[in-house]
């Protein structure tokens, strides 16, 4: 036995007693975030009307239904939620539809009350925290939307700049003009995002009227709402030595919206801002599931070791997600449940914290926006005869339980142990787990195995492993390497039974793990030789 795991109930219980105010990234890297399109979650007065996506029109989802509903997130495992941009948007429809997502920030000093009142915002804030859950808003500091006043082409477009508070004048802008070069950082942050139907009027974010106006406003929008994180929308489009002082006004834990597949463009705003929802990695993952078998599974390790390298904190401080509400849903490109498993599996098992986008547990197909937004009430919150609900349930227990059984399992990077016999599968470790992911599918005629080597240095002879998704289990070699084939091209996650605990609900039945501190240290500092070795495997 290389490791000695200590499945104690006083690591776990003291995570629920987690301080609720000024969340650090370090608070956040214990949780799990379920994303809420509030617009599209649940309604306060528990109606279920029609919702067509299509249309893109507020649907009746707001602050009081997602209060409602706690029980239904808590259950499946979260201690957080991520909800839409929470202040005034623009009013009635726009050439795109209206602002249901919340995106359209017109008045910063006023809330949306679509969602809600102030009070309405602050008992979900308080319910929360009752549960001890965390809130995280998401934030819109780039631009606020107007409709153009002029009816013919006139440029630049005019508006009624008194709906835009505090702005309020056409200086608070940058001048109009689209991006047209995304390989050009200045045309990023300068220019506006949007069309002339519906511009995106784009801040001056070096004008220091404009930057003192943000950094007061954020400062009292966390501490009016007690929100312990932020999402930052459109963090690319702002120059980066804005975020510094962003981030400590804010003082909570704030994760960047930098939509770009390549890591060496989203590093440095791991500096201003505690770190990125995960992009690069998310595109590997996209493409190596959905291409089939000829999906290149070497690109997700790449990608995760490129940012481990260069992002501040590693990958430790990652938004790590498959589906969101600007991407096609995973289940619109493919349908094998197999395929849909595996790569729902991804967040739970790697550095960063995990998000789940809300519908996806229903598994809702919608593709690309505004599709992807539909209304959860449809599915009736029901949880019961639903596989991917049971499948969310058991990756955040698990995740939990390894938190508890390795003290140094947040802080001990994910390794991949390379299969020189298959592209199609991938094995990660990150003590206790050791996850395997294979992009097969569930067809008859596909196969999958892995194998890990004793040199891996993971295990020792004759240790049990169970996969915490089936409760199945395997049996290491006497020299501690071990090979798995895949069933039905699923993905499994192993823990040793050793990790597990006898009488906690995570196949129990196949746990040896015994109550108590015991052997703790000596579990850290397993884990960590263990993770030097893997790291000499890396492919
Ligand atoms: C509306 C319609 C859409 C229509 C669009 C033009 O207008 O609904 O059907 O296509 C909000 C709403 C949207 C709305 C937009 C615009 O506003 O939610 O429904 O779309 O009015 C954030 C939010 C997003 C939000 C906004 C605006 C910003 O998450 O929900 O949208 O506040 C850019 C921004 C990014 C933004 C995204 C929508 O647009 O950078 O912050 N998301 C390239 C660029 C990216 C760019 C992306 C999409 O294209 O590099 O900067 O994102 O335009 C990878 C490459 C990437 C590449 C991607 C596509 O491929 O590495 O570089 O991204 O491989
Ligand atoms: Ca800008």
């Amino acid at each position: 036995m290389k490791y000695s795991w200590a499945t104690t109930v006083v690591a776990s219980s003291s995570l629920l007693a987690t301080a609720v105010s000024a969340a650090s990234a370090d608070d956040w890297t214990k949780r799990s975030v379920y994303q809420v399109v509030t617009d599209r979650f649940a309604l306060g007065n528990g109606s279920s009307p029609s919702c067509d996506t299509s249309q893109k029109k507020y649907c009746g989802g707001n602050w009081q239904g997602i209060i409602n509903h706690l029980d239904y997130i808590q259950d499946m495992g979260f201690d957080a939620i991520w909800i839409s941009p929470v202040v005034e948007n623009v009013q009635g429809t726009t050439t795109e539809g209206e602002a249901y997502h919340g995106y359209w920030p017109q008045n910063i000093n006023s809330l949306n009350t679509n969602f809600g009142s102030a009070d309405d915002l602050k008992s979900l804030s308080s319910a929360l925290h009752d549960k001890g859950m965390h809130l995280m808003v998401d934030v819109v500091v780039n631009h606020v939307v107007a409709n153009p006043t002029n009816t013919s082409s006139v440029w630049p477009e005019t508006f009624d700049y008194s709906l835009l508070q505090p702005f309020g004048a056409a200086n608070s802008f940058h001048t109009q003009c689209f991006i047209s070069d995304y390989n050009n950082q200045t045309d990023v942050e300068q220019c506006w995002l949007g069309d002339s139907g519906l511009p995106l009027l784009d801040l001056d974010t070096e004008n220091s009227t404009v930057v003192d106006t943000m950094y007061s406003w954020i400062k009292n929008l966390v501490s009016d709402y007690d929100i312990d994180g932020l999402r930052v929308d459109t963090a690319k489009h702002i120059r980066q030595d804005f975020w510094p002082d962003f981030a400590s006004n804010a003082g909570v834990y704030t994760v960047a919206e930098i939509l770009i597949g390549n890591v060496t463009y989203a590093a440095p705003y791991t500096k201003g801002l505690d770190s990125v929802l995960d992009y690069p990695t998310y595109y590997a993952v996209y493409n190596a599931f959905t291409n089939g078998t000829s999906g290149n599974m070497s690109t997700i390790a790449e990608m995760v070791n490129q940012a481990q390298d260069q992002y501040n904190h590693g990958t430790f401080y990652v938004g790590s997600f498959v589906e969101n509400q600007d991407n096609p849903r995973i289940q619109s490109t493919v349908s094998d449940q197999a395929i849909v498993k595996n790569m729902m599996t991804w967040p739970f098992i790697n550095d960063g914290i995990p998000i789940l986008y809300y519908g996806q547990e229903q598994g809702y197909q919608g593709g690309n926006d505004p599709a992807n937004r539909e209304a959860l009430w449809l599915s009736g919150f029901n949880t019961e005869n639903k596989p991917l609900v049971t499948h969310v349930k058991t990756l955040n227990a698990a995740r939990k339980q390894a938190i508890s059984a390795n003290s140094s399992f947040l802080t001990t990077k994910a390794s991949f142990i390379s299969q020189s016999s298959s592209t199609s599968t991938l094995a990660i470790s990150k003590p206790p787990f050791l996850t395997l992911l294979t992009n097969v599918g569930s067809g008859s005629s596909s196969s999958a195995s892995w194998s890990i080597p004793s040199s891996a240095g993971l295990y020792s002879g004759k240790e049990t492993l169970v996969d915490v998704l089936t409760c199945d289990t395997v049996t290491t070699e006497d020299d501690g390497s071990l090979s798995v084939s895949a069933s039905g091209g699923l993905p499994k996650v192993l823990m040793p039974a050793e990790a597990l605990s006898k009488s906690g609900s995570l196949c129990g039945s196949q746990a040896s793990g015994a109550m108590g501190l015991r052997g703790l240290n000596v579990g850290m500092m397993g884990a960590a030789v263990g993770a030097i070795l893997a790291g000499m495997m890396l492919v």
